[in-house]
This record gives C-alpha cells, structure tokens and sequence, in this order.
C-alpha cells in the first residue's frame, strides 16, 4: 500500500483490512439512535460512563516543519505558515506541565513540528519526558516519524504514549500529504507498539474525504493488533492560508455518527473527541460523550490553535455530570 497522487476523479476500491471497511460502513449506515445505543450499551461494558480522562498538549517545537500535510499551520510550504520557533526549554516545559496539573490533567503531551527528530533534538527532549514524568503525570511526545532506537530511547526515558496518527483512510492519503505514506505512519507505529510503550493513533475527519473514507480509516485503526490504547479523533480545525482551508464542514451529526463507530470498533480503546471542539456547541458533544468519547484535549490551547477554556469544560463537566478519570 503506499500513497498515490493521482487526482480526486480517480475512486480507489478500499484496502483490505482485518476488519473490512464494508462492515464499518454498515455501522455508519445504521439509524443515529441505533448506532448510539449500541455505542453507549459497548462503552459501558468496559468503562464508567461518567468519567472522561483529560490530557494536555505542548507544542516543544513550533513552526518551520518541511511536510506539507494539507490541514497543518505548522507546516512552511503555506505563504502565511506559523513561524519557525526554537524548542522550548525544559523550564517552560515544566511551568506548563505543573499548570496542566494543578488544572486536573492526568497525561501531559509534548508535540513537535518535525518530521521526525535527529538525534540531537531527541536528547533535550528525553530530559522533558523524564521530568514531566516525575511530576507524576502521564507522558505522551508526538514527533513525527521515528528511526531504530529512537522509540526504544524514550522508553527508557519513561515515555508511557506516542501519538502518530495515520490521519485518514489510505485510499485518500494522496490527496491530503505527498512527503510521506502511509506506510511510513504504520512502520512507525510498529517501532512504538514493539518498544512496549502505548499507542495513540487516530485521524482527522472534515477534510472532505466520503463517509467509504471515514469508514476506511477506522477499520485501519480497528485493524492495528492490538489496536491502539489511544484514539484521537480530529474535526479539521481550518486555518487559513493551509490548503484544506475552505472545505465543507462535516455535519456535526456525522462526526457523532465517527465516534460511535470508533467506540464499537475499538471498545477498549479511549476515544479522544480531539481537534474541532473550540467550535463545537456543548450539545454536539454532549452527543459525543454519549456515543463513547472518554477523553479530551484540555487546556485553552492546542498546538497552535485555539481550544475550550479550562472553565468552559469544567461547566460542561458539571452540566452533565461527568468527572475526570
Ligand atoms: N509533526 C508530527 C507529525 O505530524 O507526526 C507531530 C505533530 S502533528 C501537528 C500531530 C497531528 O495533529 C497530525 O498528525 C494531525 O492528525 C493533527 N493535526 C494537525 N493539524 C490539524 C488541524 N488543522 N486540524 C486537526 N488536526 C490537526
Ligand atoms: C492529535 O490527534 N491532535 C492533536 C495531537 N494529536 C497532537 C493536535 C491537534 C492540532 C490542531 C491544530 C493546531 O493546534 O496546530
Ligand atoms: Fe509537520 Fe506534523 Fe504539521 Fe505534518 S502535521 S506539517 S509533519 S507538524
């Protein structure tokens, strides 16, 4: 399997997968209350309904990136990109991480716009998962692609979870990143998950892929053995002068209608409702909570762009009665 750049006239017939795309597509095409219900009976089979785990994003490295990943400010190809920025240091990384604590967050995650670290970046960073990490919080790096060792060398460092998402569905890969393919995410997956540390691994919808797209997506994570412990799921956050700028919103229902099927498919795994809820109404994810979500971003920002105020969640947590895992 590897990325194609042909046009989007071209159709491509699915991947095959352990878990075949027509099956997750069934899902997708079930009534919403049936596909809720059912999302809900298999989400409490495995976890406390009420609770949702909060995690905290850092962006270490900001700006600059050489990929040209279609939805990313961060990358330098758009005229108006995010600026170059140098790593932050390990004070400021620390400041942030007691910050996301004392505000509730169990998983404190560090991003960094590369496409994958030399060796010479990785070093500073071991130092920070290390230090996070004996402020007892989780830790979680996403540094793009990683080369032998380097997973390994952030396990020793006590790096509990790598997020490397796979993004969208093969078939539409072409057509969102040409610096890499999607063979490349999963190799580097196999380096995470065969160091023994946690995969987070997920995608981003509303990027104008089809509902056969979405579907494709997930029987690629539902099909990762085991899958990942960690599910993002990303609405296109759309940030003017990147090429997805202008796409047409997904239907916030179909975003639920994602979830859900995510929480069937992998009713172990945490969903993370991720990206996208800085523009989301309460309702729409008090829909998404019910279809399965049990994580969240939290903290006024995400990597660079913005994020529901710690208040503004703690007032939806007391609205429905959720508390933090
Ligand atoms: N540079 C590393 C990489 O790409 O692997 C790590 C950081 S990168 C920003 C992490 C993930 O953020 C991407 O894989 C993508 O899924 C998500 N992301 C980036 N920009 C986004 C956007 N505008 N909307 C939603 N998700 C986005
Ligand atoms: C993930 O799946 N979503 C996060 C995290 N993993 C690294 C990133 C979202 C980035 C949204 C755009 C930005 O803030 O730059
Ligand atoms: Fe770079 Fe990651 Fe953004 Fe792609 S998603 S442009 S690799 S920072």
């Amino acid at each position: 399997m590897s990325s194609c750049n042909c046009s989007s006239i071209h159709v491509h017939k699915p991947v095959d997968t352990k878990v075949p795309v027509e099956s997750v597509e069934a899902l997708f095409e079930k009534p919403f209350n049936d596909l809720l219900f059912e999302a809900q009976t298999v989400h409490r089979q495995h976890f406390d309904p009420n609770k949702v785990q909060l995690s905290t994003l850092l962006s270490i490295k900001t700006g600059g990136c050489p990929e040209d990943c279609g939805y990313c400010p961060q990358s330098k190809r758009p005229p108006d990109a995010v600026p170059d920025e140098p790593m932050l240091d390990i004070d400021a990384v620390l400041t942030a991480a007691k910050a996301a604590k004392d505000a509730g967050a169990t998983r404190f995650c560090m991003g960094a716009a590369w496409r994958g670290p030399k060796q010479r970046d990785l070093d500073p960073v071991l130092g920070m998962v290390r230090e996070v990490k004996a402020l007892g919080l989780e830790t979680c790096c996403t540094l793009g692609m990683l080369r032998e060792g380097q997973a390994e060398q952030l396990r020793d460092a006590g790096l509990d979870y790598y997020n490397h998402n796979l993004d969208c569905a093969p078939e539409f890969y072409g057509e969102i990143i040409s610096t890499r393919d999607f063979d490349d995410r999963l190799d580097t997956l196999n380096k995470v998950r065969g160091a023994g540390i946690n995969v987070c691994a997920g995608g981003i919808v509303g990027m104008g892929e089809s509902r056969m797209q979405r579907a494709g997506l997930l029987a690629q994570l539902a099909s990762l053995d085991p899958p990942p412990e960690s599910v993002p799921i990303n609405l296109l956050v759309q940030v003017e002068g990147t090429p997805l700028h202008g796409t047409e919103a997904l239907d916030p229902i179909e975003f639920v209608r994602t979830i859900a099927v995510a929480r069937i498919l992998m009713p172990t795994s945490h969903v993370r409702l991720s990206a996208g809820r800085q523009q989301m109404s309460d309702a729409v994810q008090s829909l998404c909570f019910l279809a399965g979500a049990n994580s969240i971003f939290y903290g006024d920002k995400l990597l660079t762009t913005g994020n529901p105020e710690w208040e503004r969640d703690q007032a939806l947590f007391n609205k429905l009665g959720l508390m933090p895992a």
